[in-house]
């Protein structure tokens, strides 16, 4: 059986992860998220597209494929959680479960770091708990799709 495709979606700037700011999100790289990732999935019998945008219209268009195509959306939008309407009606209208990753916590931050749009979007938000969110979310998503496919 082919394990359920979960989309793992990073936003703006976090290629630049582990470069800069190690205070705030710490010193691991994209890359290490991205092994974690695949690491995490691999042990819970998920498969993993993991992919990192700077356009706000490409991360849209990302969501809207997941239709028909995958399980459940894990996503990280970075600076768009805070500004962009468009990405949180397009993670309403995919109808999927979707889970919003932040890596640091938003709600310590800067005023206008504490208003997600994709929050009002999300199945259940992560943050504060550094790169291993991504892989708490990973199993909490594994999580829902086991709830989803009890009788
Ligand atoms: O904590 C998170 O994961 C954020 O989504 C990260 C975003 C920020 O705008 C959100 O408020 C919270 C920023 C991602 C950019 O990350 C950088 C990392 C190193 C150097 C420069 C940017």
């Amino acid at each position: 059986m082919t394990p359920p495709l979960i989309a793992v979606l990073n936003g703006p700037n976090l290629n630049m992860l582990g470069t800069r700011q190690p205070e705030v999100y710490g010193s691991a790289t994209l890359d290490d998220v991205e092994a974690l990732c695949a690491e995490t999935a691999e042990a819970l019998g998920l498969a993993i597209d993991f992919r990192q945008t700077n356009g706000e219209g490409e991360l849209i268009t990302w969501v809207q494929e997941c239709r028909g195509r995958a399980m459940g959306i894990i996503i990280n939008p970075a600076g768009y959680s805070h500004t962009s309407i468009a990405l949180m009606d397009a993670l309403k209208a995919v109808d999927l479960p979707v889970i919003e990753v932040h890596i640091s916590n938003i709600h310590r931050r800067e005023e206008f770091r504490h208003l997600s749009y994709v929050s009002k979007a999300a199945t259940g938000v992560i943050a504060g708990l550094g790169i291993q969110g991504y892989a708490l979310a990973l199993r909490a998503m594994a999580e829902l799709l086991a709830e989803e496919g009890e009788p």
